[in-house]
């Protein structure tokens, strides 16, 4: 009987426990005034900070689109920069909110880490960097290469995967900070950098002296769905980061941009007016105001503005949408119904 009481009580505690744990950074993120969010050192086109030090790209964006929700007001975000092995203890330990730093979705990370994935913000894959003085075309010719790669990354484990199954050989240099994982590949310390094809994009257009000196070699080895993380046990903040994303993605799918959200105001369309908050509901559900995606729209842009200003083929990273085009033209952005 005593066991049983015991049994109860412990029951209890734990329910107990875990009901004090919902909500708790949804609502000290609301108490504190700004999203503390963790991002990348500095990825032009992700994350990086401009000549005047404000932070700018394509996981800055999703970092604001969350303040905009939750606030109204895109610019109440902080950053904190972190390299690939300090961004999960950071997001364990409180110290940030959210982590948006090109950070691939896998099982081991989503299932076992205490966090969880909110979403997709750029499909990507792992791709090879060569100096073109070395004439290679294909990742095949590697054999016995001397590869520079970064630690705690999903990168190191595709390469061994990639080489393994190809039968070659090659010898990893492993470096933790971005500045000099590039240095020494510029150095000639390494024949190839590898990471995320659009890191490469962005490191060969932002950090390399001389970009055409470098080829991205055409396969790509891997698949790394990079996207916000949160903690897990706050579900209401899980899935404010989440509609926040989703929510860029459903007003591109509609046409509603940040130039002219004001006009659709006004439209007829009632999956618009239910984003809008013209028709009221959708805040009431994930407790914030009802212009929380005219907010994001207004001042951050639709999925296909940011992807455009940031990383599209407009700018030095010039990367086309691809698999990240909406599902209707053929790519994987797909909303989930905002109702
Ligand atoms: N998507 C991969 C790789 C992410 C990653 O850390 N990539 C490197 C190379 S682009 C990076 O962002 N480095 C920046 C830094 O360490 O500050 C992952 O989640 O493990």
């Amino acid at each position: 009987m005593k066991l049983l009481q015991a049994a109860a009580a412990a029951a209890v505690f734990v329910f107990a426990a875990q009901g004090a744990q919902a909500g708790a950074t949804f609502d000290a993120v609301k108490a504190k005034g700004f999203v503390q969010c963790g991002v990348n050192t500095g990825l032009g086109g992700f994350a990086a900070p401009d000549s005047k030090g404000e932070w700018k790209g394509l996981d800055v964006d999703v970092c604001r689109a969350v303040a905009a929700a939750m606030f109204g007001d895109a610019t109440k975000v902080k950053y904190t920069p972190l390299t690939a092995q300090q961004r999960f203890t950071a997001l364990q330990s409180g110290e940030i909110d959210v982590l948006v730093r090109n950070t691939t979705q896998t099982l081991t990370r989503d299932a076992s880490l205490g966090l969880i994935g909110a979403g997709v913000n750029y499909y990507d894959g792992q791709g090879f960097m060569v100096k073109k003085s070395l004439g290679v075309k294909s990742a095949k010719e590697l054999n016995g290469a001397t590869v520079c790669v970064q630690p705690g990354t999903t990168t190191e484990l595709n390469l061994a995967d990639y080489f393994r199954a190809q039968k070659m050989e090659f010898k990893p240099v492993v470096i933790e900070k971005l500045d000099e994982v590039v240095a020494a590949y510029a150095a000639g310390r390494c024949d190839v950098y590898t990471t995320d094809a659009s890191g490469l994009a962005a490191t060969r257009a932002t950090q390399l002296q001389n970009p055409d000196d470098h080829i991205i070699l055409p396969e790509i080895i891997s698949k790394e769905p990079l996207g916000p993380m949160v903690r897990q046990g706050d579900d209401q903040w899980l899935v404010l980061v989440r509609w926040a994303l989703l929510g860029m993605v459903e007003a591109e799918e509609l046409g509603v941009t940040s130039k002219n959200v004001d006009e659709m105001l006004k439209s007829d369309n009632p999956n618009v007016k239910r984003l809008l908050g013209v028709t009221p509901g959708m805040g009431k559900n994930l407790g914030v105001d009802e212009k929380w995606a005219y907010s994001i729209v207004k001042q951050v842009g639709n999925y296909g503005e940011i992807f455009e200003a940031n990383v599209g083929v407009k700018t030095p990273l010039k990367l086309a949408r691809g698999q990240n085009a909406l599902w209707t033209n053929g790519g994987l952005m797909y909303a989930w119904p905002v109702r």
